[in-house]
């Protein structure tokens, strides 16, 4: 046992978890073929370029590329092992939609031969990797799928949830423990020998559909923790108290570890997969549903807020600072601060906005339609505003020194200026 994977390695998926999960196991000397549509994710891969910002992966894939390991492709090719690394993002309905999960199944089936292993990493609903099982084997009956309880199979099957950190992902592909459920034990141990390569955390084996549960769990998890902070919030605010010293002398406690309230929840993870428990066990996911609720209600908290102060003044300039979806990362999208600016924005329309974001270099789109609303640089928004609103604590703005905040109302949703 503890077998370690020797062969090709394709990854379906090049974003910000295929990638890289590509460059962590080229650099162990396996030959990777990164996979994506996008023809043009697949050209600057194929120059040695990241198509998107994350600390320490631009070295990597160049290095990967140089090396002859690391090469990219629109086309799904033979190899030894799959790993699928597809986005899941949620329906209208809110139920997950696995269109991308399926073309990666289907487009993998007619290259498969015996022995090949399959992993899907994306964060999928309790049973997505048995329906993997399902639509590979509709397409080739000539392979024998892998059942509970059947010994034999010509194909190994599993989920390995990621769990990197945006910001932190080439610490973390590297350090984390990693859950790896197969459809059957032998499913597991086949895909575990994958992350044998260059995990350093411990591979924690069990089945499919509780690998495929825990990942969501711990989203929903710190989705339910946020809101937790965030009605604290705005019960302190309503009570005159500061919540942040409330936090603080709380976490005190031995056994208390209280998350920072903030405008809302961003990203494509977590305001996300809660959604996929709800959806499989709706009367019974109540805190689950309400912890979205809150989050999801929290932009509009922050720009009532904000408006309310706005009131003191006859015709005051304001300066949101921040746009991503949290701090130090380029990420825009799903952003709470896109939405707290665009709600301000719209509910001012006879008063400046000013937007800054260090990582952010045109103004999103969704703001573009506000004729009061403008991207500046942080020091030039700080400097005429009457309102400063800081909605991400970007490390330069944490070092904003408090003088140029003299005589402005303040708004800190991020308790960064304490
Ligand atoms: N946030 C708060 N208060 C906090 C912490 C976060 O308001 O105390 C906000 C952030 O500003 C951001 C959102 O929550 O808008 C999410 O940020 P995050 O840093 O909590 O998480 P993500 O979305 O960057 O990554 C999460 C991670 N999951 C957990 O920590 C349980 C990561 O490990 C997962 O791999 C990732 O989701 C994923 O891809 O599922």
């Amino acid at each position: 046992m503890n077998e370690v994977f020797r062969g090709r390695l394709a990854i379906i998926g090049m974003g910000y978890i295929g990638l890289p999960t590509a460059v962590a196991i080229a650099t162990r000397g396996i030959d990777v073929i990164g996979v994506d549509v996008n023809p043009a994710t697949v050209a600057a891969i194929s120059r040695g370029e990241v198509p998107f910002v994350e600390p320490d992966l631009a070295v990597a894939v160049s290095g990967a590329v140089a090396m002859g390991r690391l090469k990219a492709t629109t086309e799904t090719p033979e190899a030894d092992a799959f790993i699928i690394a597809v986005p899941t993002p949620f329906n209208e309905d809110r139920t997950a939609d696995l269109s991308y999960v399926k073309t990666a199944a289907e487009q993998i089936a007619p290259k498969l031969k015996p022995g090949d292993i399959i992993v899907l990493e994306s964060t999928s609903p309790p049973g997505t990797t048995e329906k993997i099982g399902t639509w590979i084997g509709a397409l080739r009956p000539d392979l024998r799928m892998p059942r509970d309880g059947q010994a034999v199979a010509d194909v190994y099957i599993a989920h390995c949830p990621e769990r990197v950190l945006p910001g932190r992902i080439m610490i973390e592909i590297v350090t984390n423990d990693r859950v790896v459920g197969g459809l059957t034990p032998k499913c597991a141990e086949k895909a575990a020998s994958i992350y044998r390569l260059f995990a350093q955390g411990e591979i924690l084996l069990t089945d499919a559909a509780s690998a495929e549960m825990a990942k969501l769990s711990e989203n929903a998890y710190r989705d339910v923790n946020i809101a937790f902070a965030n009605e604290l919030s705005m019960i302190c605010e309503s009570l005159h108290i500061d919540v942040w010293e409330v936090i603080r002398l709380a976490n005190r406690h031995p056994r208390v570890s209280i998350l920072s309230p903030g405008p809302g929840v961003g990203g494509h993870c977590i305001p996300v997969d809660p959604w996929f428990i709800v959806s499989a066990a709706p009367r019974l996911a109540r805190l689950i549903r309400t912890a979205r609720e809150v989050n999801d209600r929290r932009p509009h908290d922050v720009a009532e807020q904000v408006v309310a102060k706005a009131q003191r003044f006859r015709s005051p300039t304001i300066a949101c600072l921040g746009l991503t979806f949290k701090a130090n990362v380029d990420d825009a999208r799903e952003s709470p601060a896109i939405e707290v600016v665009s709600l301000i924005a719209k509910a001012l329309p006879e008063f400046d906005i000013l937007a800054a974001d260090p990582y952010v270099h045109t103004l999103p789109k969704q703001l573009r339609e506000f004729g009061n609303l403008r991207l500046e640089s942080a020091y030039q928004a700080v400097e005429r505003a009457d309102i400063v609103v800081l909605l991400v604590e970007h490390e330069p703005f944490k070092a904003i020194r408090h003088t140029r905040l003299g005589g402005k109302v303040v708004y800190d949703t991020r308790g960064a200026w304490r």
